[in-house]
């Protein structure tokens, strides 16, 4: 039967991914990233879905994030699966040489914008019949590497929050997951590099990682368990990754 599922970060990699995988399937689909454009566009493309709507805010600004679930259609509620997916990281510099706006955009997104979001959406999951939240955590969400401090931070907070929702939410019946991915090509590096696509690039060079297809299959397999069934955590890595410093390169290309 038809879904309703709410996708944060749907104007890139994983987040568009899913809503086009979730919209093959027939779903009717809330769609929210910052860049309305792609919205509207990725919207038109996604004929199979049952219905979609646009919800274009920052996750970071809690008024916009409770205007635009105020302003939610009928239609869309009840709210069956949340996917919280919008995230960043900016930067491998060291602490000490380490950015202090980077830092507090990656802690407002990935923490407070995942919570935010949670909050609100909170009222339109409780009316589902088995309400889903997915988490989009990281490797980095259970191990740190240089370079990698903040944004590890703010997804081991993504790891303790999709633990304490599990707890929490147990006596309502709101089944919690979270995918950990490791490298995974999407605008994710571009993005963390500031449009160095060369330093992007070095990212993925001399192995396969992983696509945002393989990532939104992950996330089809999880969502789509009987319904006793939770898939807690579930972390994906290319097979050229053991963990997150750990990468096989082919030497003739790296
Ligand atoms: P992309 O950069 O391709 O996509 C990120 C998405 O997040 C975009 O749709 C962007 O939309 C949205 N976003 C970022 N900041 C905000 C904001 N302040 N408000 C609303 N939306 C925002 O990256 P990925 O698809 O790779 O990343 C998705 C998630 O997966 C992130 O949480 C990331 O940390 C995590 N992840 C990524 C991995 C990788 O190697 N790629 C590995 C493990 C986890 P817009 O700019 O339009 O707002
Ligand atoms: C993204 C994966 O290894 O770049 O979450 O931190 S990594």
């Amino acid at each position: 039967m038809a879904k309703t599922i709410l996708i944060t970060g749907a104007t890139a990699g994983f987040g568009e991914a899913m809503a086009r995988r979730f919209a093959r399937k027939g779903n009717r689909l809330i769609i929210c990233g910052r860049r309305s454009q792609r919205l509207q566009d990725l919207a038109k493309s996604l004929s199979d879905a049952d219905e979609v709507h646009c919800m274009a805010f920052d996750v970071r600004e809690r008024d916009a994030v409770q205007k635009a679930f105020d302003a939610l259609p009928a239609d869309y509620s009840p709210i069956d699966i949340l996917i919280n997916n919008a995230g960043l990281a900016l930067g491998r510099e060291h602490l000490g040489a380490g950015h202090l706006d980077d830092w507090d955009t990656m802690i407002d997104t990935n923490v407070k914008g995942l919570l935010y979001v949670t909050r609100f959406a909170l009222p339109f999951l409780r009316k589902a019949a088995q309400p889903h939240i997915l988490n989009i955590g990281s490797i980095a969400g259970t191990e740190v590497y240089p370079g990698g401090n903040v944004y590890c931070a703010s997804k081991h907070a993504v790891d303790a929050l999709s633990r304490a929702m599990r707890q929490e939410f147990l006596p309502e019946g709101i089944a919690v997951s979270q995918i950990r991915p490791g490298l995974a090509e999407t605008e994710f590096s571009l993005v963390r590099f500031k449009g160095d696509a060369r330093k992007a690039a070095q990212v993925y060079a001399g192995m396969e990682a992983l696509s945002a297809e393989d990532v939104a299959d992950a996330a089809e397999f999880v969502l789509s368990r009987p319904a006793h069934v939770c898939i807690n955590d579930l972390e994906i890595t290319p097979r050229a990754q053991a963990n997150a410093f750990l990468i096989h390169r082919d030497q003739d290309d790296a």
